[in-house]
């Protein structure tokens, strides 16, 4: 079997050719598609060295320098590269290719989705479409003509300003388009099709007028309102919060079924996962429109942020996903509540990116070592590098953070630089030593705090104490100090039981860790405080403190940031699952059931007690508890919910009732109304007395959010309607492909033994197909991820589905497979008993002939 073999960062070097223009003309066709590509290039060496372009699954037809054709002898072609030998310093030259897009199904490079052409280069799918320099330092100007059929494919694209177009023999039509800003081949692309567009535009503070398009498929208009809304809010809030405006006469985005991620930043031309722009109020739910919104800023955010700032290379990826993650998570905040914001940004980096950096996988926010680009678009890249960037953004301070920015503009504007140059950019600006801080750059896994305390009554003084502990990762890393900020409030203890209280901190504080470990010391304190860390989530790390159940309740009351009351809810929550998982705990504790009593009393907003009342995640779970047997841990969860629903039954049915309504609305606080009430459903639900309830909401809901809560509260609960209203949500729905995508997720969810049955006769129903990405993560991906119960069943039958679709998406689509092979990696935080199931399922796979790149680098990571 081949090795696939690593490119390392510290092998870093210039390239010895640039490519300053790129004149390409695409002939589209479905078998047989013509990319004649001319590019000026310039030798940047002094001395004479070959020329070796990247280039892949395509059919070389021909090669010429400065017009004149060369013969087979004159170059090397493998499947891999192109290698000439050029003898100027400055040429033209001019190679043809040919393409199969409608049998290219790993959807990189360019292909067919549904009816339309569409492309997606980032990371290295451009070496799919002609032979280049596929590397981000290598940044051209692109010139591009798209010919095609003109009554099939009405809407010829591609990025920058439309320059040119016309009629052609045989009803075939052609446009030209031209983009003025130098850019990496990441960010090329091309759209042909025959869609539904909605047009806009926007003027910019400066006063340029953008016209802005959104092509959606023919039926779709009525959907694509909220992704006009969110994309003119995004260019609103960039002007406001960071001076920043768009820089083209338009603006267009294309929403495709056929995609591989959530959307692609493409220079003027950003291509989406359908997912992430129709919405409408009755098939989509208001976490659909949450991330539209999200997504959408997110793409457009890109365009400072890696299109006019790109990249050097691969590895500094996280220069432009951890900042731009940052800048759409800030948006959403603003658009949104902040507090619940951060909330559902901790949870996401608690279940995936924790596990994660503790697993095979595990890699720095900057990775050294890459086999497949591809692979690292991770929750270490994305997720915790927005981190980083807040913690720059908290030390700082808001106005040293923004001179930053200013600084790495000025300076940067227009180049491919490094994360080096980022945090440069950083520290000359606020003149902030950050040292230190860098090497968050370059270390792997989640650091533990471990915080003690002591009060010494006779002189008011209180010390804390902060050590810094780095868990010895998979990469066998040296591991370093860190920089890391903490929040840190002072609860004054007499408060905690005063009715009423209000302001009860004493002291508010960012601390800056960076030794091993470190002491501070507070004067003129009157009474032991209780400690609350990390508020707002300050750093992304473990937190080990021993509080009692008493304190967490205070901090759930008292606390002034609601990351910290949420948190210490959650921290009570998990220490009781945790018993029931060791069989320690029989009894929850009355004062548990009364605090969960007291938020849903409280006059805080509903979706911040949304989040209060729901349980930490399986995943999150997993990640503190050593060994996990997984069936002790789904059953714990499920008991702590069966034990507060029984308890707490009025009150709950109470929320339920008081935030149902029956006018559908859209604001923050009927969202936030919704969610509370579904929170509440999904307690009630676990009692079979409420099938009825269930059934009832399921009847009379007019929006997807109240529908879709009730078939899961079905599936989750297993109660007895849920084959019944199944069965009447795809009677609906069935032909609603967004919806349908719901659907088969829920079926995955079902909490029954039966389940594996159930999603492997899923696999036929006429509606699937593992060539769509979106349903095969929907039924698959749902299981694998979301249905830790049946997923770790003893018998290993779960594992041994998810391995048998991985063997298929191998050839189908390497990208897909090697991203759901997640839930299998992670072996060794599970029990004996799953690791050797889940070892069995990892070397089958590990044995199969023609393992794509992407699984084997995984695979080799896991069983080594
Ligand atoms: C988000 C790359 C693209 C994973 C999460 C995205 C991708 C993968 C969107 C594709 C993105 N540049 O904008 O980051
Ligand atoms: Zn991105």
């Amino acid at each position: 079997m081949t090795e696939f073999a690593p490119r390392y960062l510290k092998d870093y070097s210039a390239p010895e050719y640039q490519i300053n223009t790129v004149n390409l003309e695409v002939a589209l066709n479905d078998s047989a598609t013509l990319v004649t590509n001319s590019m000026s290039i310039q030798r940047m060496v002094t001395t004479n060295v070959p020329l070796v372009l990247d280039g892949e699954h395509m059919v070389l037809k021909s090669v010429a320098i400065n017009g004149a054709e060369l013969s087979s002898d004159d170059y090397q072609v493998t499947d891999s590269a192109l290698t000439i030998f050029p003898n100027a310093e400055q040429f033209e030259l001019t190679i043809i290719t040919e393409l199969n897009p409608s049998a290219n199904t790993a959807l990189e490079g360019l292909y067919k989705s549904g009816e339309a052409y569409c492309t997606q280069c980032e990371a290295e799918g451009f070496r799919r479409i002609s032979y280049f320099l596929d590397r981000p330092d290598v940044m051209a100007i692109y010139t591009t003509k798209v010919i095609a059929d003109k009554s099939q494919y009405p809407y010829l694209l591609a990025n920058g300003n439309k320059i040119d177009a016309g009629e052609l023999d045989d009803d075939k039509h052609f446009v030209t388009w031209h983009d003025p800003f130098p850019k990496p081949c990441y960010l090329f692309a091309l759209v042909a099709g025959n869609f539904d567009l909605l047009t806009s535009n926007y003027t910019t503070r400066s006063g340029r007028q953008v016209a802005l398009e959104l092509f959606v498929d023919k039926g779709n208009l009525s959907r694509a309102e909220h992704a006009m809304t969110s994309l003119i809010k995004s260019m609103q809030w960039d002007e406001q919060v960071f001076d920043l405006e768009y820089d083209l006469d338009i603006y267009m985005i294309v929403a495709v079924d056929f995609f591989n991620m959530g959307a692609m930043e493409n220079k003027g031309l950003n291509v989406f996962n359908s997912k992430y722009v129709l919405a409408d109020d009755l098939s989509a739910t208001d976490e659909d429109f949450f991330n539209i919104e999200a997504v959408i800023a997110h793409e457009y955010f890109h365009n400072w942020t890696g299109n006019r700032v790109t990249c050097r290379d691969w590895f500094q990826l996280s220069l432009k996903e951890g900042l731009t993650v940052f800048r759409d998570q800030q948006f959403s905040g603003d658009m949104n509540s902040a507090a619940v914001t951060r909330i559902k940004n901790v949870r996401t980096l608690r279940s995936l990116q924790f596990a994660e950096d503790a697993g095979p996988m595990a890699h720095p926010i900057r990775p050294e070592k890459v086999v497949e680009m591809n692979n690292f678009y991770t929750m270490t890249v994305y997720e915790k590098g927005a981190e980083v960037i807040r913690m720059m953004h908290t030390i700082l301070g808001k106005e040293g953070f923004k001179a930053g920015i200013d600084l790495y503009f000025d300076r940067h504007d227009g180049q491919a630089v490094t994360c080096d140059d980022f945090v440069a950019a950083m520290s000359d600006a606020s003149n902030v030593d950050l040292s230190t801080f860098k090497n968050w750059y370059s270390q792997s896994g989640t650091p533990s705090l471990i915080v003690t305390d002591s009060f010494d009554q006779s002189n008011n003084q209180y010390q804390i104490s902060v050590k810094q502990v780095h868990p010895q990762a998979h990469d066998k890393q040296q591991k370093q100090n860190l920089h890391i900020p903490i929040n840190l409030e002072l609860l004054a203890t007499e408060a905690i039981n005063a009715e009423g209280s209000t302001k009860a901190n004493v002291v508010n504080e960012l601390l800056h860790l960076k030794e091993t470990e470190q002491t501070w010391t507070f004067s003129n304190i009157d009474k032991q405080p209780i400690p609350v860390l990390l508020g707002n989530f300050s750093a992304p790390v473990k937190l080990e403190f021993d509080y009692t159940d008493e304190q967490l309740l205070a901090i759930m009351v008292n606390a002034s940031d609601a990351f910290n009351r949420w948190d210490a809810g959650q921290k009570l929550f998990a220490r009781y699952i945790e018993m029931l998982v060791n069989d320690e705990a029989t009894e929850v504790p009355q004062q548990v059931y009364d605090a969960i009593a007291d938020i849903l009393n409280s006059g805080a907003d509903e979706a911040l007690k949304a989040e209060q009342l729901t349980l930490p995640s399986f995943d999150e779970m997993a990640d503190s508890l050593d060994k996990v047997n997984a069936d002790k841990l789904a059953n714990a969860l499920s008991r702590l919910k069966i034990n507060i629903a029984a308890k707490l039954t009025d009150v709950l049915f109470a929320t339920y009732q008081q935030c149902s309504s029956t006018e559908f609305a859209k604001d923050g606080k009927a969202i936030g109304k919704r969610a509370l009430k579904n929170v509440c459903l999904n307690y009630l639900a676990s009692a079979k007395e409420f099938d009825s309830v269930v059934i009832g909401q399921f009847n009379n809901s007019n929006n997807m959010t109240d529908q879709l809560a009730a078939i899961k509260a079905a599936a989750l609960n297993d109660l007895p309607c849920f084959e019944q209203v199944m069965a009447s949500f795809e009677q609906q729905w069935q032909d609603d492909t967004l919806v349908m995508d719901k659907w088969f997720s829920v079926n995955a969810l079902h909490n029954h033994p039966d389940v594996i049955n159930r999603v492997t006769k899923l696999l036929s129903h006429p509606k699937f197909s593992l060539d769509n990405p979106n349903r095969a993560r929907s039924l698959i991906g749902a299981f694998a991820f979301s249905n830790g119960k049946y997923f770790h069943q003893h018998d290993g039958q779960g594992y041994q589905f998810l391995a048998d679709q991985i063997a298929k998406l191998n050839t189908i689509n390497p990208q897909v497979a090697s991203r759901i092979l997640t839930p299998l990696i992670q072996y060794k935080s599970f029990a004996k008993e799953h690791q050797q199931q889940m070892l069995t399922q990892l070397q089958r796979l590990n044995d199969m002939p023609n393992l794509c790149r992407d699984l084997q680098e995984k695979l080799t990571a896991t069983l080594n």
